[in-house]
């Protein structure tokens, strides 16, 4: 018997480590997930599948991301890596819901020519659903259609919302998705592959191919591409060498692709519902059009999607930095107020287009002797204008990006000087007599070797390109550049010898004076045929009797922004006030003033035209 007790004591301490064993084991299985949560943004060796959320949590339907107070410490760490709010995206599911953007127009109009329209008939269902539905006149494609929240809570199967979209012919061409990524963190990278899969009709989606520029992180490497294999649209990585560049790294990504289109997008993007239809629309109807989307800001700090602006456009200043300007009227007039219609813009910000594969050859591609980045932009605008083609911002397709105040990136050897180099190459061979709008602005720039443009001015001679005075003339008569103009250069007070000079002072600030120093940068204006004296793309603009003189943004329209340069009495009488310029005050030595014309010689003012030997 008491062998028996014995026995019983035994197998109750072992029941217990037993459970003791299993407790421990599930305890810290359940770290193990803890711990990979975490890291989910940089998965090392075990790649995940596919995720496929439901469409609830942190970041759905473009809501901003709100990191608690006890993790901000954190996230500021992390936000250096790659300059944006690196938590908030690692939050955020890779699948994540957008909301439908585009203009109401864009949502309802059928763009098929010859396509048979027809109505859904949906049954089962007792629902109040938005008045949208009566107005269904769809053909629907695809099969499997995930489900779509349709305004707070309620569930419904995507192809309502499709009697929201635009109809498409069926044989649009197929396009080959181009992403260029360095040091790209791996949330960012995969919800912008995500996003074009799930955003994408199937047929049109050729492939995606990610261009690795030389990346050192190790999960952009054996990760990566298990991760992609996985999905169900063909993903290739392709991998620069060494540090290339965008232009080359696309290039590469471009000769490496098969579609019949070829998109490229940055690799920190979303596309929204409908993106792609009516990009390819555009490029069927004529291959010769380059389209852009519109391109929506996801932010940098919350990653909330918000919609851009249908009423901007792409220009450029005297130092070639590209930047959005509104649409000026005409362009509204062209497309009688249809905002659905696509924009005609003169220059692309670069990161987000398409081009018929074709074409994109026939043209020349890039300037292969640009370095890393910066002006590519502009020199394709400006050679598909020049050499016959079109560029386009198409209103109906809408494709988020992550805007950074701080670029992450670096290159061997640094970017000072390449910048500089790429504007030359692309004022030397596209822009004519109009460069030296840059060359006077941007002192030192000349000094810059700018390497051999044979090549490229060849292609010109080739194409038949038109020169820049057409461009300006019929692609971009509000252009910041003035088509004609009667001085360019200094504009110095003959009583004080000072000359204007915008003291880099930005918009709606005043005009200074100061010492002249004939070195051009910040002391150059132009005295248009317009009438308005501009520096860069400000305005001197008088709003009140005496004063003051500021600069701001050029309107096109006279108004505050109208001068009258007597050459005889050398005076700039400003119409609207009947006040003429004049030196400084005493008050403020550094601003000029405006007064009743007295004829003195401190209202006289020369407009040298200064020519660039003297400069430089
Ligand atoms: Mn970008």
């Amino acid at each position: 018997m008491k062998k028996f007790a014995y026995c019983k004591v035994v197998l109750a301490t072992s029941l217990v480590w037993v459970l003791l064993d299993m407790f421990l084991l599930l305890y810290f299985s359940e770290c193990n997930k803890c711990d990979e949560k975490k890291e989910r943004g940089l998965p090392a060796g075990d790649v995940p599948e596919p995720i496929q959320k439901p469409h609830e949590g942190p970041g759905e339907m473009g809501k901003p991301v709100v990191i608690p107070k006890e993790e901000q410490e954190k996230m500021k760490e992390m936000f250096k890596i790659n300059q944006f709010n690196l938590m908030a995206s690692e939050m955020i599911a890779l699948n994540r819901s957008l909301p439908d953007v585009r203009l109401e127009g864009c949502k309802t109009k059928v763009y098929a020519d010859n396509l048979p329209t027809t109505s859904v008939v949906i049954l089962g269902w007792t629902l109040q659903v938005p008045a949208l539905i009566c107005r269904c006149k769809t053909k629907v494609y695809a099969d499997n259609l995930p489900t779509t929240r349709l305004g707070s809570t309620l569930q419904v199967p995507a192809l309502i919302c499709r009697c929201k979209t635009k109809v498409y012919a069926d044989n649009l061409p197929t396009t080959s998705v181009v992403i260029v990524f360095h040091n790209e963190a791996w949330s960012t990278l995969l919800r912008t592959v995500h996003s074009v899969i799930n955003r994408s009709p199937r047929r049109m989606l050729q492939e995606i191919v990610l261009v690795d520029d030389a990346s050192e992180r190790d999960f952009l490497k054996r990760p990566l591409e298990s991760y992609v294999k996985k999905l169900k649209v063909p993903v290739h990585v392709i991998r620069m060498e060494q540090r290339s560049g965008l232009i080359r790294a696309r290039l590469k990504g471009a000769a490496a692709s098969k579609g019949q289109v070829i998109t490229f997008l940055d690799a920190h993007c979303e596309c929204t519902v409908g993106w792609l239809e009516p990009l390819l629309a555009r490029i069927k109807a004529d291959r010769r059009t380059v389209v852009c989307p519109i391109i929506d800001v996801i932010s940098d700090d919350t990653f909330e999607y918000m919609a851009g602006s249908d009423m901007t456009y792409g220009g450029f200043n005297w130092k070639l930095n590209f930047r959005w300007y509104p649409v000026p009227q005409r362009e509204m007039d062209r497309r009688k107020g249809d905002r659905t219609l696509p924009v005609r813009t003169p220059t692309m910000a670069g990161g987000l287009f398409s081009i018929d594969r074709d074409y994109f050859q026939e043209i020349g591609t890039y300037d292969a002797g640009m370095d890393i980045w910066g002006g590519e932009n502009l020199e394709i605008s400006f050679r598909i204008w020049q050499c016959g083609g079109t560029l386009e911002i198409v209103t109906c397709s809408h494709v988020g990006h992550v805007f950074r105040k701080a670029t992450p990136y670096t290159f061997p050897g640094g970017t000072g000087q390449i910048i500089n180099k790429n504007n030359r190459r692309l004022a030397e061979v596209w822009m004519d007599e109009f460069k030296n709008f840059f060359y006077i602005i941007s002192p030192g720039v000349t000094k810059v070797d700018y390497g051999d443009i044979s090549s490229r001015l060849g292609l010109r001679r080739k194409l038949q390109c038109k020169p820049f005075s057409w461009y300006l003339e019929n692609v971009y008569p509000d252009s910041q550049i003035p088509r004609h103009y009667f001085s360019l250069g200094e504009i110095r007070n003959v009583e004080t010898n000072q000359c204007l000079d915008n003291m880099a002072r930005k918009e709606n600030e005043k005009v200074g004076i100061f010492n002249c120093h004939g070195m051009g940068g910040n002391q150059v204006f132009s005295y248009t045929a317009n009438k308005e004296i501009r520096t860069d793309d400000l305005c001197l603009d008088v709003s009140k009797l005496n004063g003051p003189v500021t600069m701001l943004k050029c309107h096109h329209l006279k108004g505050n922004q109208l001068w009258e340069y007597d050459p005889v009495k050398l005076t700039l009488l400003h119409v609207n006030s009947n006040q003429c310029l004049d030196k400084a005050t005493e008050e403020d030595s550094q601003v000029p003033s405006i007064r009743d014309c007295t004829g003195s010689r401190s209202q006289q003012w020369l407009l040298r035209n200064v020519t660039l030997p003297e400069i430089f």
